[in-house]
């Protein structure tokens, strides 16, 4: 058995956060798929009482320690490696506020908007989707402007707030209808120094259940 279990799914930017880091630390880990399209796992009784209350994905298993929360498990693996953790308090608390920003802007608007749009049945409503999506342009345009500043949402180095960052924005632009990374120069920019690093996968790649059943 690996050291780390991850469930996850492929489609699921909030895991994908869990999957990249620990694929960009060098972790042995392996994936759990969570059923989360067809037979809606996360939805049972079982789940809720063993794996994760809060009924989500992703959760991190590491020997007898279970954390849900990405954030959570982003700062666990920072502080068990040593990497990509941010050099000091005040750092960490950037990184933090980072973090709640793309949980609650970034990732909690795109994440519902891409789901509407593409896997929900039936499909989400036109004003649903253009609310979400104006949502996440205004979150979006906060972030591009951040990353007009420095490389990195801290400064010259990656930390645990880009791996969180990039939860939702290497999926295709046709999920989205918009080309977030051509739209938006220095998040376009910064996806690619991200993509650079070492170990760095594709959430499809990383995760079980691409592409979903007809
Ligand atoms: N803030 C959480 C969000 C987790 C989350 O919402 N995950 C989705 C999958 S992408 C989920 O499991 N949703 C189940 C539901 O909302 O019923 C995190 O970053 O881990």
């Amino acid at each position: 058995m690996a050291d780390y279990q991850l469930y996850c799914f492929a489609q699921s930017g909030n895991a994908y956060r869990a999957a990249l880091m620990l694929n960009l630390i060098g972790a042995d880990w392996e994936p759990i798929f969570v059923d989360f399209f067809k037979a809606a796992v996360q939805r049972t009784a079982d789940y809720r009482d063993n794996v994760n209350e809060m009924g989500e994905a992703p959760v991190l298993r590491h020997g007898d320690k279970k954390l849900s929360q990405s954030g959570v498990i982003l700062f666990y693996l920072a502080e068990r490696s040593g990497k990509f953790l941010p050099r000091d308090e005040e750092a960490r608390l950037e990184a933090l506020r980072w973090i709640i920003f793309d949980n609650q802007k970034i990732g909690g608007n795109l994440g519902p908007y891409r789901f509407l749009r593409n896997f929900a049945k039936p499909l989400g409503e036109p004003a649903v989707l253009d609310f979400l999506k104006g949502r996440a342009h205004g979150a979006l345009a906060i972030v591009d402007k951040r990353l007009s500043r420095s490389p990195y949402l801290l400064g010259a180095e990656p930390t645990i707030a880009d791996v969180s960052m990039t939860s939702y924005l290497y999926y295709p632009s046709e999920e989205f209808g918009f080309d977030i990374a051509a739209q938006y120069a220095n998040i376009g920019a910064w996806l690619g120094r991200m993509k650079a690093l070492p170990r760095w996968g594709h959430p499809y790649d990383l995760m079980p259940g691409y592409p979903l059943p007809a």
